[in-house]
C-alpha cells in the first residue's frame, strides 16, 4: 500500500490544556468520565468523507487548490481506493470514534445505473475491510441525490417519476451498505428537494412525493431490520431557493402530516439554522421539545455572508450553550457530532486538514466541559424554574390541564380583579452568569 499523505502524522493526543503542541488535543481527554460516563461517548465525532476527502477547494470564482494523489487521472477504482487509504490514516491520526460519507464520496459514477450501483458495492466492500482492522466506525451513511445534473429538479420532488425512482433505488442500496458497514444512522438531506419558481411547480405534488418517499425509507428500513436512526436535515435555502426542510419546526410538521414522527428525527447543521435565522442552540431545543433530536453537523456560518461556508467551529460562546441543550435533552444517544466542515481554499495541505479538526474537536469537548458545569451547577435552570414556578400552584395547572374553559378562567380572573405586575426577565443577569463559566 502506497503511502498516504497523512501517513507522516502521529496520532494526535490528550495533552492538556498547558500544552504547546499544536497537533495535540488540549480538552479532548477521550476517557474523562463527565456526567458519568467518557466524553468519547458523549461527543461521538465523526469525520466526514465529503470535506475531508473529497473537496478540493474550487468554489464560483476559482479552480481547485486541493491537490491529493487520487484526485488526479487514472483508474476510477483504484483512485477511490487511494482515497479510502487516506481516509483511514486521517482516521487514525485524529483517533475519533466515527465517519461518514455519501456515495458518491466513496465510489466513482459509473456509465449507468448497474455500474454506479457495482461501483458502490465494490467501494462499501473495500471500507468493511479496512474498518476490520480500524477503531472507527460509520456514524451515518447517506446518498448524493444532488450533484449530477439528473438531480437538477430534486430527487423524491422531481417531476420526473424517473428520477424518483433513480432516486428510490440510490437510497436503497446506501441503506444497504450502511446497514453492512454497522452504520448507526441513515441521513437524508434534501439537496434540490425544493424550488426555484412556483411559475414551473406543483407543490402540493412535490410534498406528496417528498412524503411518500421518506415513508418508502422507513418501510425499508423495517423490512431489512436497520436498527438504526433515520434522520432528515434540515436546510432552509441553497441551493434552492426554498428547501422543503426549512427548519427543525418545518421538518416536525411534515413528520406529523405523515404520521412519521415516531419514526425519524433530525441531523442539525449550525451553518443551516443560521441561515434558517435561528441559533444552532434554538434548533437544538426545538428538536428536544419535540423528541426528534438525532445528530448534530458540526461547523459554523459567517453572519456576514448568506451562504453555506461550512467552517470549523470557533465560536466557543454559542457552542458551550449548545452543548448545554443537548445534555438537558439527554444526550444525543446513537446520534453523534460530525464535523461537516471543510478548510478555507488557502489551507490546502495535509497539516491543514488535521490542524482544522483539532481545533474542532477542542472547541466541542471545552464547550461540552463548560455545559456540564453549568448542568451540574444547576444555577441557570433554577432561574428558569423560578420563573416559571407559579404555574404549579393548582390554581394555574387547572388552566393547562383542561379543567378550567375560558369563560370559567374570565370569571375567576374577574372576580379577583387580577392585575398582573411586570417582573424581570433577568437576561443581563443571566448572560454574566453563563460568563462565569466560561
Ligand atoms: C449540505 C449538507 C450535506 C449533508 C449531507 O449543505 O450539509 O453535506 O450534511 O448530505
Ligand atoms: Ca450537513
Ligand atoms: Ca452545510
Amino acid at each position: 500500500m502506497a503511502k498516504s499523505v497523512f501517513s507522516t502524522f502521529p496520532t494526535v493526543k490528550f495533552e492538556g490544556p498547558q500544552s504547546d503542541n499544536a497537533l495535540a488535543y488540549r480538552y479532548y481527554e477521550a476517557d474523562k468520565i463527565v456526567l458519568g460516563k467518557p466524553l468519547a461517548e458523549h461527543l461521538r465525532f465523526a469525520v466526514a468523507f465529503w470535506h475531508s476527502l473529497a473537496m478540493n477547494g474550487s468554489d464560483p470564482f476559482g479552480s481547485a487548490t486541493i491537490e491529493r494523489p487520487w484526485m488526479t487521472a487514472g483508474d476510477p477504482i483504484a483512485q477511490a481506493k487511494l482515497k479510502a487509504d487516506a481516509a483511514f490514516d486521517l482516521f487514525r491520526v485524529l483517533d475519533l470514534p466515527f465517519y461518514t460519507f455519501h456515495d458518491r464520496d466513496i465510489a466513482p459514477e459509473g456509465g449507468s445505473l448497474k455500474e454506479s450501483l457495482a461501483n458502490f458495492h465494490t467501494l462499501a466492500d473495500y471500507l468493511q475491510q479496512k474498518m476490520s482492522s480500524a477503531k472507527t466506525k460509520l456514524l451515518w451513511g447517506t446518498a448524493n441525490l444532488f450533484s449530477h445534473p439528473r438531480f437538477m429538479a430534486g430527487a423524491a420532488t422531481n417531476p420526473d417519476p424517473a428520477v424518483f425512482a433513480y432516486s428510490a433505488t440510490t437510497v436503497k442500496h446506501c441503506m444497504d451498505v450502511t446497514k453492512a458497514l454497522g452504520g448507526a444512522n441513515y441521513v437524508l438531506w434534501g439537496g434540490r428537494e425544493g424550488y426555484e419558481t412556483l411559475l414551473n411547480t406543483d407543490l402540493a405534488h412535490e410534498l406528496k412525493q417528498l412524503g411518500r418517499f421518506l415513508s418508502l425509507v422507513v418501510n425499508y428500513k423495517h423490512n431489512i431490520g436497520f436498527t438504526g436512526q433515520i434522520l432528515v436535515e434540515p436546510k432552509p435555502k441553497e441551493p434552492t431557493a426554498h428547501q422543503y426542510d426549512f427548519d427543525t419546526a418545518t421538518v416536525y410538521g411534515f413528520l406529523k402530516e405523515y404520521g412519521l414522527e415516531k419514526e425519524v428525527k433530525v441531523n442539525l447543521e449550525a451553518n443551516h439554522a443560521l441561515l434558517a435565522g435561528h441559533s444552532f442552540e434554538h434548533e437544538i431545543a426545538t428538536a428536544a421539545t419535540f423528541g426528534i433530536l438525532g445528530s448534530l453537523d458540526i461547523n459554523r456560518g459567517d453572519p456576514l455572508l448568506g451562504w453555506d461556508t461550512d467552517q470549523f467551529p470557533a465560536d466557543l460562546y454559542s457552542m458551550a450553550l449548545s452543548m448545554y441543550h443537548v445534555i438537558k435533552a439527554g444526550g444525543l444517544g446513537m446520534g453523534g457530532m460530525n464535523f461537516d466542515a471543510k478548510v478555507r481554499r488557502q489551507s490546502f495541505t495535509p497539516e491543514d486538514m488535521i490542524h482544522a479538526h483539532v481545533g474542532g474537536v477542542d472547541l466541542c469537548a471545552r464547550a461540552f466541559l463548560i455545559a456540564a458545569k453549568m448542568v451540574e451547577d444547576g444555577k441557570l435552570q433554577a432561574a428558569v424554574d423560578a420563573r416559571y414556578g407559579d404555574w404549579n400552584k393548582p390554581e394555574n395547572t387547572a388552566m393547562l390541564d383542561g379543567t378550567l374553559s375560558l369563560d370559567q378562567i374570565a370569571a375567576k380572573a374577574e372576580s379577583q380583579g387580577i392585575w398582573p405586575s411586570p417582573r424581570s426577565g433577568k437576561q443581563e443577569q443571566l448572560e454574566n452568569l453563563v460568563q462565569r463559566y466560561l
